[in-house]
């Protein structure tokens, strides 16, 4: 059995992730491969309670280091039961975030530093990296903009502005640091012309 590719979707608040992962899936498909849709953190029964966990914002205040280990439990359950038995079984999987989220998010918007963020990627993760990662960029106002319309904010959608500003640098500190990985695309553009470029990237890909 062709072990399947990895495939990560990334970037900030309201960026259109969710809104183009189904466009994704369905250009993948044309290339006749089974897609496991799936998303961090999330994806197993514990995974998504821990974040249910993360993005409430009632109640205890979370650490920054309590929220990096939550993030990074999710994402042990996560490899373990749905992302290494589905690339295993040859599907291509495509998930909503992974780690680069943790670098953008814990390391930039939370200071946490390279090396802690590092050193649990490799506990966790092992030898597992995406193949691709798609990267949507846009200026923070406009994914906040967007974000805002839904009716509730959860706790990382309530934080300040600079939080959102380090992130935003993070990952693209992160495309810059891995260019054939990481692959930009500007999401401030009309949906259709977003979904070209990434019709382009996929088939590039291939
Ligand atoms: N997190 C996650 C960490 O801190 N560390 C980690 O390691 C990981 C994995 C998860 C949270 O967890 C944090 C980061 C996150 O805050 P999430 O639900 O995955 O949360 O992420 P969100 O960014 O909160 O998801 P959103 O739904 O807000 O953003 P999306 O999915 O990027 O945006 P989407 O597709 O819902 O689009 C938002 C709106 O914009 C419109 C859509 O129709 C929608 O209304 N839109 C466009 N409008 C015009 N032009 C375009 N090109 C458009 N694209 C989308």
């Amino acid at each position: 059995m062709i072990r399947g590719k990895f495939i990560t979707l990334e970037g900030g608040e309201g960026v259109g992730k969710t809104t183009n992962l189904a466009f994704i899936k369905s250009c993948l498909e044309q290339y006749k491969v089974t897609v496991t849709l799936t998303r961090e953190p999330g994806g197993t029964e514990l995974a998504e309670k821990l974040r249910q966990l993360l993005l409430n914002k009632d109640g205890e205040a979370i650490s920054e280091q309590a929220e990096l280990l939550m993030i990074f439990a999710a994402r042990a359950q996560h490899i373990k039961h749905v992302i290494e038995p589905a690339l295993a079984k040859g599907n291509w999987v495509l998930c909503d975030r992974f780690t680069d989220a943790t670098y953008a998010y814990q390391g930039g918007g939370r200071n946490i530093n390279r090396c802690s963020i590092e050193w649990l990627e490799n506990l966790v993760q092992k030898k597992l990296k995406p193949d691709l990662t798609i990267l949507l960029d846009a200026p923070i106002e406009i994914g906040l903009a967007r974000a805002k319309k839904r009716a509730n904010l959860d706790r990382f959608e309530s934080e300040k502005t600079i939080f959102f500003e380090q992130v935003r640098q993070s990952y693209l500190f992160q495309a810059a640091q891995y260019p054939e990985r990481i692959k930009l695309i500007k999401a401030d553009q009309p949906l259709t012309l977003v979904q070209n470029e990434l019709a382009e990237i996929i088939e590039t890909f291939f």
